[in-house]
């Protein structure tokens, strides 16, 4: 009896704790996992395909992920029952894109793009492919400090 008792109350706190934490940690880790594999999985030419042929190819304007991904990709990205999807972060908003457009292995700093920009930030161009960002529980860009990921530059 002293045992059963001991063993629900050790479930009981295993199981608040996990709660608790999943509700504090939940859409930071979430963002993190899902911008990482993104990030890994997704190219310019991906973007391009789903954004549709209308769109511009405008490496220095932010694209939002407001298009549909395919299922084929929602499987490869991966995550069930995450707070964050391939089209929207943890808090619920669409993710911030730029993509390398003219194939030169690099584009514009996310950094410099927000209005206003980041505080301290010099460099013009990454070089990567693709940069993913989202604009963290407050859901404004140009608030860095909540940003995922944090900033670009090194
Ligand atoms: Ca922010």
């Amino acid at each position: 009896m002293v045992v059963l008792i001991f063993t629900v109350l050790v479930w009981w706190f295993v199981a608040y704790t996990m709660e608790k934490r999943s509700i504090a940690y939940g859409p930071w880790n979430n963002t993190m996992f899902m911008i990482g594999t993104m990030r890994e999985l997704i190219t310019p030419e991906y973007v391009a395909s789903k954004t549709g042929p209308s769109s511009p190819r405008d490496e220095s304007a932010f694209l939002r992920t407001d298009w549909k991904f395919d299922d084929a990709m929602v499987k490869k990205i991966g995550m069930p029952s995450s707070l964050a999807t391939p089209n929207k972060d943890g808090w619920g908003s669409l993710y911030y894109i730029v993509c390398d457009f003219n194939n030169d292995g690099q584009v514009p700093n996310p950094e410099l793009m927000t209005v206003p920009p980041k505080p301290g930030a010099t460099q013009k161009e990454l070089s990567t492919r693709i940069a993913i960002f989202s604009a963290g529980p407050d859901g404004d860009p140009a608030t860095w400090e909540d940003n995922v990921p944090t900033g670009f530059a090194r």
